[in-house]
């Protein structure tokens, strides 16, 4: 994410330059030829580039695999871990991974409540159960015009919900990260508005694309990933997909989303990935994908056009 006050924030435009620093020469010509030798990759096995997942953190094992990314390469898992956005471990993208080490991920607890029939907690361990933990290849493309593919793990977000019975007033989901100073230091400055908050208009939150991620490349997220449990949305820009999530609250009216809050201009409510659709600053139309030099087209919803239903009556430079 980006946001322009200047005075009061350390990210400068050139930190979007496509060819940022961070990929150095030699790390694209390793990766060029990690491409070349697995062309086809099917499962979530790391590509082969010596990209191998934290053997520290605990593996997972799935009941099924879904590759949703055209059957493009999946981004290094190098990359994926270490060019991050988590705001509330600093603003930089390798800030999260060196900072969000101190989050402590269990026991952790997510409260559902709101305008539901039966409120109540998200049980972690029943999400980590092998009998319904999927793995699922997406494409993940932040505003800033980086992007990736990614092989998470998880649940499809609709069956959580549907158990809380939400009633016919629920029309959006509201979606909280953990908001503790203790653990997270960025949070004394008044970068967002704290908790970080974002949200969904109930039938995009049951739209069977929309994910629970609690696992990535085999194994537990990462903490600088969004740890214990991250939501994927992958047809909007990246600032949607709320990380570390402590509670969920279904509401009758848009909620506040702390990117909204911070920029209404430059950050709408739906920010569905739309080549089409500039953001004030820059053009949306190509991003550069992490561990390539070349910047490639950016697809209409990220490339998922079955979720266009969901906006046919509505104009996306309008509710952008
Ligand atoms: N709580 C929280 N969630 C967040 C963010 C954040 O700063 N704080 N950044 C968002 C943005 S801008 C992006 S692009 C994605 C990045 O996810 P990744 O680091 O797993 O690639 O997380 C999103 N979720
Ligand atoms: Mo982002």
């Amino acid at each position: 994410m980006l946001i322009k006050i200047a005075h009061s924030h350390p990210i400068r435009p050139s930190e979007i330059t496509p060819e940022s620093v961070y990929h150095g020469r030699r790390r694209f010509l390793l990766q060029i030829g990690a491409a070349a030798a697995s062309v086809t990759l099917g499962g979530c096995e790391p590509p082969e580039s010596g990209a191998v997942a934290n053997t520290a953190l605990a593996s997972l094992k799935v009941t099924k695999k879904t590759e949703l990314a055209g059957g493009e390469n999946v981004t290094a898992y190098e990359d994926i871990t270490h060019y991050n956005n988590f705001y509330e471990f600093g603003t930089t993208k390798e800030a999260p991974a060196r900072n969000a080490g101190r989050l402590r991920t269990r026991p952790w607890s997510v409260v559902v409540d709101g305008e539901c029939e039966a409120p109540g907690h998200v049980d972690l361990d029943e999400l980590i159960n092998p009998q319904v933990l999927e793995e699922r290849i997406y494409r993940h493309r932040c505003v800033e015009r980086w992007s990736m593919v990614a092989p998470w793990l998880g649940v499809p977000l609709a069956p959580v919900l549907r158990r809380f019975k939400p009633t016919s007033n629920a029309k959006y989901v509201a979606f909280y990260t953990l908001f503790d100073p203790r653990q997270m230091p960025e949070t004394g400055r008044g970068v967002l508005n704290w908790p970080y908050r974002e949200g969904l208009r109930i039938d995009e939150a049951m739209h069977p694309l929309a994910f629970l991620s609690v696992g990535l490349y085999g194994r537990v997220l990462p903490n600088q990933n969004g740890a214990p449990l991250r939501l994927t949305v992958p047809w909007k820009y990246g600032f949607k997909s709320i990380k570390s999530i402590v509670q969920i609250t279904f509401t009758q009216w848009q909620p506040e989303t702390s990117w909204n809050q911070l920029g209404p201009q430059e950050y709408g409510f739906y920010s569905n990935v739309n080549p089409a659709v500039d953001h004030p600053r820059w053009s949306q139309a190509r991003e550069r994908r992490l561990g390539e030099l070349v910047m490639r087209k950016t697809l209409m919803f990220n490339g998922y056009p079955e979720v266009a239903s969901l906006y046919s009556a509505m104009d996306l430079s309008t509710f952008f």
